[in-house]
C-alpha cells in the first residue's frame, strides 16, 4: 500500500453545538475550539473532523445546509474559521469539514427558487414529481424515510412533491443533474483552495437512486419499505463518485473519509482501493450488528464475541485493499462504553480495554469527543428531554408497535443520538464547565466524576490511556508496524477473549484483552520464547516513567501461558 502522510495520524470528530461554548448562549462555537486547540494537541489529536458549522436551520442540527459558502452564527463567522485554519496550521493539525450533499435545507436558496418555478433550472436540482388531487394515496413510491414517514412531502405553493429520505426540511439534490454536480464541485474547491485538509462525507450511498423511482415490498404495516431495499437496488454510484474524485479531492489531494453505508459485495476497492473514490471510510459493521429492521426497539446490544466477529471481518476485508477508519462511536450513536461493554466492564479498566482493541486494530483511529473521558450514556427522565429528530420518531415507532410510554423511553434511550451530544465534561464546575449559559441539551450529572480536568491531572485516567495509545501508535520503534503490519486474528474461538497480532517486518505485536468478569488463563506458542516487552497495560499504575513501564518485568508469561484478571487488556511485543 502506498503510504500517505495520514495513515499514522491520530483523527478527532468535533461535534461543535456540544465542545465548547465561548459566548455563554449555550451553543458551543468554533472561537471555543480554537481555545482548545492546544487540549486537543496534548491528546494526540491531529485530524480534526468538525460536525456541520455551515449556515441552518438546524433542523438535524446542521446537516440541513441552507448555505454552503456560510457559518451559521451560532458558531462564529467565516473570519473565526479562517482563524480556526490558521491555528490549527500552526501546530501541525489538519481540518475536515463535514460534506453533506446528498441534501440540502429547504432554507437553501436553490429549494426556494424550485418552489417559485418548479420547470425552471432550479426544479432539476430536486426530485420533483407531480402531485394529484390525492397525492398522499398516490406516492410515486413507497420508500420509508430514515427519520419516519414517506419519503415525499408538498412543495410548498405548487402542484409538485419531492423526496427527502431523511427530514422532510432535508430535500434530496438530485445529482443526475450535470448543472447541480457542477456547483458541489465548485463549493468543494472553494473550501479546499482556502486550507482545508479534507471532508467526511455525509450519507453519500443515498446520491444514487434506483431510476425510475418505484415501489418495492412492504416491510412493516405502514406499508413502506426500508431504505435498505432501496439502495440495494441502485447501480452506478461510481460515476458520481469519481467524477466528484477527479474535479474536487484529487486536484487538492485531500483527504476524505466517507460514511459509508450499504457498500456493496466487492466494492470496496473501488471506495478506497488505489484511486479509490475516497482515502478511507468508517468501519460500521460492528456499528450494525444487533440493529434491527423493526427499530430500536427491537434491537440489541453486541455481545463481546460478536464485536470482535465484526472487527476481524472488517480487518480481512479491507486487507491488501485499503485503510479503513475506526471508531467506536460518533454523534449518531450511542456511547461505545455503554455499548459495548458489558455492564460490570462499565468503569475505567473496561473503558481502556474497549480503546485498546480498537485502536491498535489496522486503520485510522478517530476519537469522537469526550470518548477520552469515557463519557457516557444520559438516562432520559422524559421524552422532553430529547431533541434529535430521529430519536423522536423511533420513540413513535416503539410507542406504536405496542410499548408503555416508559419501556418506549428507555428502548430509545439505548440508542438515541443525544447519548453523544451532550455538552464535551470539561471540568467539576456549573454546567460541567461547557457553557456559562444554559447549555442547548442537559448535561450528563455524571461530570461531577467525568471531567477532563479531574483525568488530565491523573495519571491512570482513561484521558490519560488515550493520549497513551496514541502516542505509541507514532513512536518510531512500533510506528511500521502498529500503522501498517497485518492484522492476524488469535485465539478467535475463544469465547470472551479478543486477541490479535500486528505483523510488521521483523516484529509481531499482539493486542490482547479480556472481556470476562473472571480471571483467564490463554495459551499461545509465540509467548514461550525469547523476550517479551509490555507496551502497554490497562492494570498498571502509569505513575511510571515510560521507560520504566517498558522495563517492568511480565510474571504473567510462563511457558506460553498468559494471565489476564478481569477485563484486563495488554499490548505486547513479542
Ligand atoms: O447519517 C446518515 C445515516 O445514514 C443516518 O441515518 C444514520 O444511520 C442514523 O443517524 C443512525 O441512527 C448522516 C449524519 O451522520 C447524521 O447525523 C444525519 O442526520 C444524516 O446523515 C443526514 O444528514
Ligand atoms: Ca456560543
Amino acid at each position: 500500500m502506498e503510504k500517505k502522510w495520514w495513515h499514522g495520524k491520530t483523527a478527532y470528530q468535533i461535534y461543535p453545538k456540544s465542545f465548547y461554548d465561548s459566548n455563554g448562549d449555550g451553543i458551543g462555537d468554533i472561537p471555543g475550539i480554537i481555545s482548545k486547540l492546544d487540549y486537543l494537541k496534548e491528546l494526540g489529536a491531529d485530524i480534526l473532523w468538525l460536525s456541520p458549522v455551515y449556515v441552518s436551520p438546524m433542523a438535524d442540527q446542521g446537516y440541513d445546509i441552507a448555505d454552503y459558502y456560510g457559518i451559521d452564527p451560532r458558531f462564529g463567522t467565516m473570519e473565526d474559521m479562517d482563524r480556526l485554519l490558521e491555528e490549527a496550521r500552526k501546530r501541525d493539525m489538519y481540518i475536515l469539514m463535514d460534506l453533506v450533499v446528498n441534501h440540502c435545507s429547504d432554507e437553501h436558496e436553490w429549494f426556494r427558487k424550485a418552489c417559485e418555478d418548479p420547470d425552471g433550472p432550479f426544479g432539476e436540482y430536486f426530485y420533483l414529481r407531480r402531485a394529484g388531487e390525492n397525492w398522499e394515496k398516490e406516492l410515486p413510491c413507497n420508500w420509508r424515510s430514515y427519520f419516519g414517514g414517506p419519503v415525499w412531502n408538498r412543495l410548498p405553493e405548487t402542484d409538485r412533491i419531492y423526496l427527502h429520505v431523511f427530514h422532510k426540511k432535508q430535500p434530496d439534490l438530485n445529482w443526475e443533474n450535470p448543472g447541480l454536480r457542477d456547483e458541489i464541485y465548485k463549493m468543494i474547491n472553494w473550501w479546499l483552495d482556502k486550507g482545508l485538509a479534507g471532508f467526511r462525507i455525509d450519507a453519500i450511498i443515498n446520491i444514487k437512486k434506483p431510476l425510475p423511482l418505484t415501489s418495492y415490498p412492504a416491510d412493516r404495516e405502514d406499508g413502506l419499505c426500508s431504505m435498505d431495499t432501496v439502495l440495494a437496488h441502485a447501480e452506478g454510484i461510481g460515476e458520481f463518485l469519481g467524477e466528484m474524485r477527479d474535479r474536487a479531492f484529487a486536484p487538492h489531494d485531500a483527504f476524505t473519509v466517507g460514511e459509508v453505508f450499504n457498500d456493496k459485495e466487492g466494492e470496496l476497492e473501488d471506495f478506497i482501493g488505489e484511486n479509490g473514490y475516497f482515502s478511507s471510510m468508517f468501519d460500521f459493521r460492528e456499528t450494525l450488528e444487533g440493529k434491527s429492521e423493526e427499530g430500536w426497539y427491537a434491537s440489541r446490544k453486541p455481545t463481546p464475541d460478536e464485536y470482535k466477529r465484526c472487527c476481524f471481518e472488517s480487518q480481512r476485508r479491507s486487507e491488501g485493499i485499503g485503510y479503513l477508519s475506526n471508531i467506536i462511536e460518533n454523534h449518531d450513536e450511542p456511547r461505545g462504553v455503554s455499548h459495548y461493554l458489558p455492564r460490570e466492564a462499565q468503569n475505567e479498566t473496561g473503558k481502556k480495554l474497549l480503546a485498546t482493541m480498537y485502536f491498535c486494530l489496522k486503520g485510522l483511529p478517530f476519537i469522537y469527543q469526550g470518548q477520552e473521558l469515557g463519557m457516557e450514556n444520559i438516562e432520559f427522565r422524559s421524552i422532553d428531554d430529547v431533541d434529535d429528530v430521529n430519536t423522536l420518531d423511533e420513540y413513535q415507532v416503539a410507542l406504536k408497535a405496542g410499548l408503555s410510554e416508559e419501556e418506549a423511553l428507555k428502548a430509545v434511550n439505548q440508542y438515541s443520538r443525544d447519548n453523544a451530544r451532550t455538552p464535551f465534561q470539561w471540568n467539576s464546575e456549573e454546567n460541567a464547565g461547557f457553557t456559562t449559559g444554559t447549555p442547548w441539551l442537559r448535561v450528563n450529572p455524571n461530570y461531577t466524576e467525568i471531567n477532563a480536568e479531574e483525568e488530565m491531572g491523573r495519571q491512570d485516567s482513561v484521558w490519560n490511556y488515550y493520549r497513551k495509545l496514541s502516542a505509541l501508535r507514532k513512536d518510531p520503534a512500533y510506528r511500521e508496524t502498529l500503522v501498517y503490519g497485518r492484522t492476524e486474528p488469535v485465539l478467535e474461538e475463544v469465547s470472551g477473549i479478543m486477541a490479535y497480532f500486528r505483523r510488521g517486518e521483523g516484529q509481531t505485536i499482539l493486542v490482547i484483552g479480556n472481556f470476562t468478569g473472571e480471571p483467564r488463563q490463554v495459551e499461545l506458542p509465540e509467548l514461550e520464547k525469547g523476550r517479551k516487552r509490555l507496551l502497554l497495560d490497562n492494570d498498571l499504575l502509569w505513575e511510571k516513567e515510560k521507560k520504566e513501564a517498558a522495563a517492568v518485568p511480565c510474571p504473567a508469561y510462563k511457558d506460553g501461558k498468559l494471565w489476564l484478571k478481569p477485563f484486563q487488556a495488554q499490548v505486547i511485543e513479542l
